[in-house]
């Protein structure tokens, strides 16, 4: 994993998934009943290491990341946030200048969000040598989403209205999450995370207006790549504009120039070894649905890409995160797949 980040091309890519951690999984259903509830596991670090934990035992993957989510940074930063049964996150909508300028200073997110580093150190004690901790957070569009909708998934209208209508508060929140994921990224470097990844889950929600793509997506990520660097050098860190154009992702490659691009599952593979392969260790792209049905369909896309990845640096992933439905035998059966 850190040779292929440093830009080498290995024999065999290293191998983790996006949510490789989850309901899919039993053991985690379990822990989180333990937990009481997905925030408690979080902010038990004790459960959230077991859990950060469960795959790389039970599949062998070459990275763990660590178990959190990108939404308690902004909890941290004083919004109430809540889990709807069966539906997803849940926020008060922040909607004005009032509420923005009312988040809190990175000295109590930290203290807040302390249980996290904590887990961090736990991890490090018990990671296997050579199984990096990858750290991350959201990146500043992406949470600012939720934070003023007040839920995900195709709820981005919310934030480019307020955007539109409102670019005083959208750009404050905006500037207090970005130096927000700042600190706590340093944080995690400071507790033992290895790598960092910034997740920008919905920067494709701005795909059909550039300039709001370059100042929502794009320089809020050159600030927080450009301050990790000069804080803590040497720390490889992974993009993911997931769902941005060709130009989009070639955009953030320009401003970021991170080690590794991670790319959804609607990728041109022969535009992603020309344009990206040259310049930055792809990662990516299987299409998280066959970890549902698995079989002859899953081994020829996972031989596909590997040989379509196979001239440069390449982590192996999925387009995007694990569903709690996949089958845990067709995640096995992926492994043992790419370490043969
Ligand atoms: O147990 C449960 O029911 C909770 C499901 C769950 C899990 C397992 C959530 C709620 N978060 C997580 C963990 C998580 N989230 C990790 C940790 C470890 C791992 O990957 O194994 C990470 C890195 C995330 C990141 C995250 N959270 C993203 C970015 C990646 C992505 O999936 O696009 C996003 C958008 C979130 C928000 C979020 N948290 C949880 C859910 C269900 C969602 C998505 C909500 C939506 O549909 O918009």
């Amino acid at each position: 994993m850190m040779r292929t980040l440093s830009g080498e091309r290995v024999a065999r890519p290293p191998i983790w998934l996006m949510r490789q951690a989850g309901r899919y999984l039993p053991e985690y259903r379990e822990t989180r009943a333990r937990a009481g509830g997905f925030l408690d596991l979080c902010y038990t670090p004790e459960l959230a290491a077991e859990v950060t934990l469960q795959p790389i035992r039970r599949f062998g993957f070459d990275a763990a990341i660590l178990f959190a989510d990108i939404l308690l940074v902004p909890q941290a930063l004083g919004r109430s946030l809540w889990f709807e049964q069966g539906e997803g996150p849940r926020f008060d909508p922040l909607t004005t200048l009032d509420e923005a300028r009312a988040l809190a200073g990175d000295e109590e997110m930290l203290e807040r969000l302390s249980p996290i580093f904590e887990t961090v150190r736990l991890l490090r004690r018990e990671l296997p040598m050579g199984t990096p901790l990858i750290g991350f957070a959201g990146a500043p569009w992406t949470v600012a989403t939720y934070v003023i909708a007040g839920r995900g998934k195709d709820e981005q209208a919310g934030a480019k209205s307020l955007r539109a209508e409102a670019p005083e508060t959208f750009a404050m929140l905006i500037d207090r999450l970005t130096s927000a994921t700042i600190a706590y990224l340093i944080a995690q470097i400071d507790a033992g995370a290895q790598v960092v990844k910034l997740f920008d889950s919905w920067a494709g929600a701005l795909n059909d207006d550039p300039e709001a793509f370059e100042k929502a997506v794009v320089a809020p990520t050159r600030r927080i790549a450009e301050a990790l660097r000069k804080a803590r050098p040497g720390v490889p860190l992974i993009a993911f504009p997931r769902g941005a154009t060709q130009a989009g992702y070639e955009k953030v490659l320009d401003a970021v120039a991170p080690e590794a691009m991670a790319l959804d599952e609607r990728t041109d593979r022969a535009w992603a070894t020309r344009r990206v392969q040259a310049r930055a260790a792809t990662q990516g792209d299987l299409d998280p649905r066959l970890l549902v049905t698995g079989g002859d369909a899953l081994k020829r896309a996972t031989e596909e890409l590997l040989e379509a990845y196979s001239g440069g640096p390449h982590i192996f992933n999925l387009g995007h995160g694990v569903t709690p439905e996949a089958d845990p035998r067709h995640v096995e059966a992926l492994v043992r797949l790419v370490k043969g």
